[in-house]
């Protein structure tokens, strides 16, 4: 924790910041430890406070040891505003994304300073992940992989895409996951064809793709990953396609390396599936990056600017959807190197014929 504050008053120094007030609840579970779902963080060059109320008096201090907690009793701003006088600081970085505007407003009215909007100044540091979290991520992808191999045996011809849905979060729960990143994407048959068909009530049937988007919550990180799997003997166009992205896929996870640019990683897997002549039925990114929050930086897609660095965890998920047939998407989760990258899930990417 200490590192990361560090890391983030190098950051203010350069934006000319004395202050900087977090509000966005991963950032301030980041820089912290806090988990609850109320409470600000105010740095300066020599403080870190957490502000929140007495609901948490007990959280706070067993979590956020090193920051000085305030529990205040009235509103936001004035407390603000009586910190940063009493240390004579005129200026204060917000982070313009999270900051609702009548809140905005309230502190502008109310802390007698300058209000600086930023963006992404913890997300930035987020991106590159420390030996916890790849700990915790590498555990959270595991149990990802378990609860794939466990679903193999469940799924058939007759269940409801919610049915699925259920069994993989109910397995990942009672083996200690604290909830789900996101609703579970099953999709099957023409729903296919919706990179982001959250699972309904369409009931599985012989002969269609199905297409599974899942993960967990592991000690506060996100898992993300997908297979597409087949029900019943595949058509030669299902076969042909799978094909595809599966090559797609792996040369972009074999690909993939620090000092790369995400766009770049992007390309690899766009390549083949252009040269196929399906470019068309891309039309998403190829990944972006998992932690706190189940899609942070980077972003890996053809218009990102950013830089593989080693420790970033990212997604590589070419797809493709074609509308009125269905579609394919393999997905896994990264862990950027020197030199390559290293896959953190491994179930099987061979089309697995159920
Ligand atoms: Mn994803």
């Amino acid at each position: 924790m200490r590192r990361r504050l560090q890391g983030l008053r190098a950051l203010m120094q350069r934006e000319e910041l004395p202050a900087f007030l977090i509000t966005h609840p991963p950032n301030c579970r980041y820089l912290s430890g806090f988990t609850g779902s109320s409470g600000v963080l105010l740095v300066t060059e020599d403080s870190s406070y957490l502000i929140t109320d007495s609901r948490y008096r007990e959280q706070a201090r067993r979590e956020a040891a090193g920051f000085t907690i305030i529990l205040r009793e009235g509103a936001l701003a004035p407390e603000l505003q009586s910190l940063l006088e009493e240390k004579g600081l005129e200026r204060l970085g917000f982070e313009g994304e999270y900051l609702p505007f009548s809140s905005y407003n309230k502190f502008a009215s109310g802390c007698g300073v300058e209000l600086v909007p930023t963006g992404g100044l913890v997300e930035k540091l987020r991106a590159v992940k420390d030996e916890v979290e790849i700990g915790l991520l590498r555990r959270g992808a595991a149990l990802a992989d378990e609860a794939f191999n466990y679903i193999l045996g469940v799924i058939r011809p007759g269940l409801t895409e919610q049915q699925v849905a259920l069994e993989l979060e109910f397995y990942q729960r009672r083996k200690g996951a604290e909830g789900i990143p996101f609703p579970y994407i099953v999709a099957s048959g023409v729903r296919g064809s919706l990179p982001h068909g959250v699972a309904g009530s369409k009931v599985l049937r012989e002969g269609e793709l199905v297409t599974i988007d899942f993960g967990a919550i592991w000690k506060g990180y996100a898992t993300d990953m997908t297979r597409t799997l087949a029900l019943g003997r595949p058509s030669q166009r299902q076969r042909e396609i799978y094909r595809v992205v599966k090559e797609a896929q792996e040369r972009a996870r074999e690909g993939l390396k620090a000092g790369m640019y995400c766009s770049e990683a992007d390309a690899l897997a766009r390549h083949p599936i252009n040269e196929a002549g399906l470019g068309k039925y891309f039309g998403h990114g190829l990944g972006h990056g998992v932690g706190l929050e189940v899609h942070e930086k980077p972003v890996l897609s053809r218009r990102s600017e950013e830089i593989l660095r080693p420790g970033m965890v990212v997604t590589v998920e070419p797809g493709v959807y074609i509308p009125g047939w269905g579609g394919i998407r393999i997905e896994d989760m990264l862990l950027v190197e020197e030199d390559g990258a290293e896959s953190l899930t491994n179930s099987g990417r061979e089309l697995v014929i159920l």
